[in-house]
């Protein structure tokens, strides 16, 4: 008799990285004739602001979809209980950090209490593998060198407070139930389908509009961009070989400071370099992130593809022909930041 393949429920599976996972898996790697070793997807999403089926359009009609809060304990088990799912991949998350200056919240419920019942379902009904997509946030910033797995948890956001304690609570089931999760701390993602909430889409946004882009400060924030498919990549590598109980960093080393993103951005899109302004900073705002990745590197010979000038050039490609959909989104972003 044939054995069942292991089905996977993701949650965030509507959001940015969640449907860049999903897409690859099912559309890219089928297509490509990377049949992998997974039976039937099932995926769970409240579709908050954040989330959008329509990132998973290519790849409709080859999963199960759930609109449902991973709150709603209730509604969680019973979807568990039904589906049996063996393998669950939590990306599910309010994952902007000024939204969690602004209100924390959401943070705190989705994030944290959000994540608790999805690791205590899985316990109850016995999930193989429980895949948990933190931040490299939960380590705070750096001023030189590289965090590496190893590194003191210290967030500085509310947001990367709210990751931090979930990270966190998934280690304590480790430890206390061995409970068969592996972590996984990915640094910036860009690319298509990202919410224009973030720096990289706000930007080409503002430019499509005819405005500026506001850079926080003065633009010497640094950050290490990933592109979303490479982090995709990533995060089915750790799925299909990362050791159970483990922590891997996911980054592309490809730093780069506000300033100069942003210059790299507006040299893509051909547009004057001065179509930026420096605005009022982020409270609390950290100075740089920088992992270490050699972990996954060396074990699961993970690298990424697509480094940072085109990484942009796809994004802005992309962005330039998915305009109405980033314009869709217009309202929501002049009253997230008129506040
Ligand atoms: P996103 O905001 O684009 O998507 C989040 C998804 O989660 C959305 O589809 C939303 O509808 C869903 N969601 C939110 N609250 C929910 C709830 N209570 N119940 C069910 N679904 C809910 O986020 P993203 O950028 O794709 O990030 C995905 C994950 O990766 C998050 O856990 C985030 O913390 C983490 N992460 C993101 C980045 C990044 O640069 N974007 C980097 C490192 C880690
Ligand atoms: O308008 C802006 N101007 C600006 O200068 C915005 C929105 C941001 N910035 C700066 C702040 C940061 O230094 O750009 C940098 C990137 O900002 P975001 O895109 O908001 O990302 P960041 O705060 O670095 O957090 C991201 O990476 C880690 C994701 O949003 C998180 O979900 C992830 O965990």
């Amino acid at each position: 008799m044939r054995k069942r393949l292991p089905k996977i429920l993701v949650t965030g599976g509507a959001g940015f990285i969640g449907s860049a996972l999903v897409r690859l898996i099912l559309g890219d790697c089928r297509r490509g004739g990377l049949n992998l070793p997974y039976g039937s997807f099932i995926i769970v999403d409240k579709l908050t602001y954040a989330g959008d089926l329509k990132r998973l359009q290519e790849v409709k009609g080859k999963f199960k979809f759930y609109k449902t809060d991973i709150c709603n304990k209730k509604q969680i088990d019973l979807i568990f209980a039904k589906e049996k799912p063996e393998i669950i991949v939590h990306f599910a998350a309010e994952s902007h950090v000024d939204r969690s200056i602004s209100d924390a919240t959401p943070f705190v419920e989705t994030n944290i209490k959000g994540t608790q019942i999805l690791v205590d379902a899985s316990r109850k009904h016995k999930v193989q593998k429980f895949i948990f997509i933190s931040t490299d946030e939960v380590y705070g910033e750096i001023a030189n060198g590289k965090f590496n797995e190893n590194s003191p948890i210290k967030p500085n956001s509310p947001y990367a407070a709210s990751k931090a304690a979930a990270d966190l609570l998934v280690q304590s089931y480790i430890r206390t139930y061995k409970f068969p999760a592996i972590i996984i701390r990915p640094s910036n993602n860009y690319g298509p389908w990202q919410y224009p909430e973030k720096l990289i889409p706000l930007a080409i946004l503002r430019i499509l509009g005819g405005g500026k882009v506001p850079v926080y400060g003065k633009g010497q924030n640094v950050r290490e961009w990933l592109y979303v498919d490479d982090c995709a990549r990533g995060i089915m590598a750790i799925m299909r070989q990362g050791k159970i109980g483990q922590i891997y960093n996911l980054g592309s080393a490809c730093e780069s400071k506000n300033l100069d993103t942003i210059k790299l951005l507006l040299k893509t899109l051909a547009v004057s370099q001065d179509r930026f302004e420096f605005v009022k900073d982020r409270l609390g705002h950290d100075l740089r992130y920088s992992l270490n990745s050699r972990k996954i590197t060396k074990e699961l010979s993970w690298k990424p593809n697509v480094l940072l000038a085109k990484g942009l050039k796809l994004t802005v490609d992309w962005s330039l022909k998915h305009q109405a959909w980033l314009k869709s989104k217009l309202k929501d972003i002049n009253k997230l930041y008129k506040e």
